[in-house]
């Protein structure tokens, strides 16, 4: 891995994920062709109508810079094969419908204005172009729609199509910090997109790009394939120890987690995580070793909805008062503690008290290598002492912050140096 190339990636750890398309009028997630196998003439209505008269990408990248998000990926084509790119190979795009605008150049250039780092999703699934292979069960990601029952696609027709997009999109639209291939499944992997070429296409294209993992090879091989990707992206999950290769070294990786319950738009969603639950997830990928990319899914009109912003508004408040402790950080030397999790960059540590309970904090094993602690949000000095009955417990057990000097308000971040 070229330490180079991911620094900014390590140093940003937060972004925003954004999910939208034409499935955002129906408003019941983007897989909604796929679930309620609507036939692509009554698909087409939404083609022909979907016109994002809110569409303001600089609002929604004030949105992620003020919640603290440094990067944003966004869909320029998700499964259902709808682009949201002028794209030369289709004319299935948003500058055919009433939109008549390139939704994708308009992105980049808002969340660049606002100092944040571009990157594009792009579907390798593709539920509306004749040579996507035809196949199977319901669920099966192929397409299953009736109208498509005798064509069995041309995969080597499509891989062109595929790389045709990606060249596309990563010479129309200036310099792009990530690729975010989606998804590679059964024998649908690795060469059945010509991926090695792919790759080589991609970095001659945009060498300092970042790419996932989910063309279909194995990032944590010893000897990882060319389209292994640079970051893995564990979904909806943060793995247990983080991510780490064969040989047991921490290999960058990328949570990707919804706000609700959906990727895409869905108007019954009302299952919203609170801002406390998103600081401890972001504090828990950090602390070992990840980045969280946060997703929203705007709605037809081409807004966030209040409750997404709500949310982001929120953690930003946190972000501000502690994103020292988040920014540049990975993993501390010492066990998770039983009070919260630890975060570190060099020459620094950071005591995230999220459980804190009536006692002192348990800083076994810090005893003498602690200069001072202050407290991140204000920079006031925090003591810390010995605790007057400590004597009646084990010598090493603990020296602890002064607790009355610590705010109860959630989550609160102590430097220690
Ligand atoms: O099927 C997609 C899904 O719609 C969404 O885009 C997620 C985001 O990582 N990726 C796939 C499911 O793994």
């Amino acid at each position: 891995m070229d330490k180079d190339r991911i620094r900014w990636f390590i140093d940003a750890r937060f972004g925003m994920f954004i999910h939208w398309g034409i499935y955002a009028i129906p408003a019941r997630g983007e897989w909604v062709k796929h679930f309620e196998s609507i036939p692509e003439a009554q698909y087409q209505q939404y083609f022909e109508t979907f016109n994002p008269i809110h569409y303001n990408p600089r609002e929604w990248a004030r949105i992620a810079r003020q919640s603290g998000m440094k990067y944003a990926v966004m869909t320029t084509k998700h499964h259902d094969g709808f682009c949201l790119f002028d794209s030369q190979f289709t004319d299935y795009k948003a500058t055919n419908t009433p939109a008549g605008r390139d939704l994708i150049k308009e992105y980049v250039d808002a969340f660049r204005a606002e100092g944040l780092r571009v990157g594009f999703y792009y579907s390798l699934l593709d539920w509306h172009h004749p040579d996507y292979p035809v196949a199977g069960d319901r669920f099966h990601p192929y397409r299953n729609f009736p109208e498509f029952s005798e064509c069995k696609g041309n995969l080597e027709r499509y891989a062109l199509y595929v790389h045709n997009q990606v060249e596309e999109l990563l010479t129309s639209y200036g310099k792009i910090d990530i690729i975010w291939f989606d998804f590679s499944y059964d024998d649908m992997r690795g060469e059945a997109w010509k991926a090695t070429e792919l790759v080589n296409m991609v970095r001659s294209l945009q060498p300092e790009i970042l790419i996932d993992n989910r063309l279909g090879g194995n990032i944590r091989a010893r000897q990882p394939e060319v389209y292994a990707g640079d970051f893995a992206s564990p979904e909806q999950i943060i793995p247990p120890e983080g991510v780490t290769n064969e040989d047991g070294e921490p290999i960058p990786w990328e949570a990707c987690i919804t706000l609700n319950d959906h990727w895409g738009y869905h108007a019954q969603d009302l299952n919203w995580k609170s801002p406390r639950t998103i600081v401890r997830t972001l504090v828990e990928c950090v602390s070992k070793g990840g980045n969280l990319l946060l997703n929203v899914g705007p709605n037809a009109k081409g807004e966030i909805p209040e409750a997404s912003v709500r949310i982001l508004s929120e953690v930003g408040q946190w972000m501000r008062r502690n994103g020292e402790s988040i920014y540049g950080c990975g993993r501390a030397p010492f066990p998770k503690p039983e009070w919260g999790r630890w975060t570190a960059k060099e020459g620094r540590l950071y005591a995230h008290l999220l459980d804190r309970g009536i006692g002192p904090v348990n800083l076994r094993g810090l005893e003498g290598k602690i200069a001072y602690a202050r407290l991140l949000a204000d920079g006031s000095e925090v003591r810390l002492e010995r605790p007057w009955n400590a004597a009646e417990y084990p010598e090493d057990a603990f020296i602890s912050f002064s607790q009355p000097e610590l705010p109860d308000d959630w989550d609160t971040v102590v430097e220690l140096m």
